[in-house]
């Protein structure tokens, strides 16, 4: 809402504003090891155990990978932190954030 001297315009909006959402994906590598996967999608991206085996299988098998999808700043948090776990623990591990 916008105020100009006594006349007040208010914005009708016929549509709901879409939040912009982004989706973490992982990508496949050769050392990564399955049990890493699972757990990252787990404590990284509160994913059930059958879920995060799932989407590790569907990366394996595919080479890419919906780990979940968020707003901008939670995408590229998690992003980030799959990424140093991965690191930490010695494997090659990518993950991006992209656009929903
Ligand atoms: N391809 C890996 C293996 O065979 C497992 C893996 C799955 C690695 C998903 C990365 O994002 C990944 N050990």
């Amino acid at each position: 809402m916008s105020q100009t001297g006594d006349a007040v315009q208010e914005r009708i909006k016929t549509q709901k504003q879409q939040p912009i959402l982004y989706k973490v994906v992982l990508l496949n590598d050769d050392y990564t090891t399955m049990e890493f996967v699972v757990d990252a999608l787990m404590s990284v991206f509160q994913r059930s155990p059958a879920e995060a085996y799932q989407i590790m299988m569907h990366v394996h098998t595919t080479g890419r990978g919906i780990a979940g999808v968020y707003p901008w700043e939670v995408a590229e948090t998690k992003t980030d932190t799959v990424i140093a776990r991965a690191r930490e623990a010695g494997y090659p591990l990518q993950a991006v954030t992209e656009e929903a």
